[in-house]
């Protein structure tokens, strides 16, 4: 009977994003409870995540205490290159979750058992790589990142909406490869405005630590505003 069988399969759904979205809560008040601000990265494969906690920590050092939670399908790799900052690290790997695209709010309770937050004041959780699925997941998070590379073209933000409506901040990265491409980044800033016309905006490169300033700026108004909310 398809319509049963329908309607099951929509049940289901709504069920595991409920379930879901009441586990994100339960971070959401752990976040609140231990004074950290949660960051979640989103972005397709190689878009730059890693690269950009790697010029972006050293630069908080001394003034916020940092860790990450890295999740990945596969590897302990981005976990090892940020470990090499010094700073607190645990590696979500999906394999064991049936190779999930994306981070869920469990996976991430799961895995902040193993970190101590009451020592740190931001947490950066760097999402699967992948554009679709993790901007369908609420994780606890405070805020939401989404980073596309100059390389990806500029009709992304229209052909993957999500990403962008969910997303506070995004910011085109790899900008020292412009003058290597034809990318129009006007047209890939109409792009994202035309998604989310009050989403925040900034365009850097990990290379050349070109434009992370503004980014970093950011990270400090989101670490300060979620102490003073608590105050
Ligand atoms: N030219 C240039 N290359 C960059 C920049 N940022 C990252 N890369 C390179 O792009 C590739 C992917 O970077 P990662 O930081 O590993 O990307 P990621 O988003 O963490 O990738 P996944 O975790 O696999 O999704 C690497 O070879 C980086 O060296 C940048 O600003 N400029
Ligand atoms: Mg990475």
């Amino acid at each position: 009977m398809p319509t049963t069988k329908g309607k099951s399969r929509i049940e289901i759904v709504t069920s595991v994003m409920q379930a879901n979205d009441r586990l994100a809560e339960q971070n959401r008040r752990r976040f609140a409870a231990a004074g950290v601000c949660a960051i979640d990265l989103i972005g397709s494969p190689g878009a730059g995540k890693t690269s950009l906690l790697e010029v972006s920590i050293p630069k908080l050092s001394g003034e916020m205490r940092a860790g990450v939670l890295a999740g990945d399908i596969a590897t302990t790799r981005d976990a090892e290159r940020i470990a090499a900052l010094g700073v607190p690290v645990v590696q979500i790997t999906t394999e064991s979750f049936g190779g999930a695209c994306h981070l869920e709010a469990g996976t991430v309770g799961q895995s902040l058992d193993k970190l101590d937050l009451d020592g740190l004041d931001v947490l950066f959780i760097e999402n699967v790589g992948n554009l679709v699925c993790p901007a369908e997941f609420d994780i606890g998070h405070n805020a939401r990142v989404v980073l596309l590379s100059v390389t990806e073209g500029e009709d992304k933000p229209l052909k993957y909406p999500l990403a962008f409506l969910e997303a506070d901040l995004a910011l085109i990265t790899k900008t020292d490869l412009v003058p290597h491409l034809d990318v129009d980044l006007e047209a890939l800033r109409r792009n994202v405005r035309k998604i989310h016309p009050r989403i925040e905006l900034n365009m850097l490169s990990a290379r050349s630590a070109d434009g992370v300033g503004p980014w970093i700026d950011w990270v400090r108004r989101k670490v300060a505003g979620s102490t003073e909310s608590r105050s």
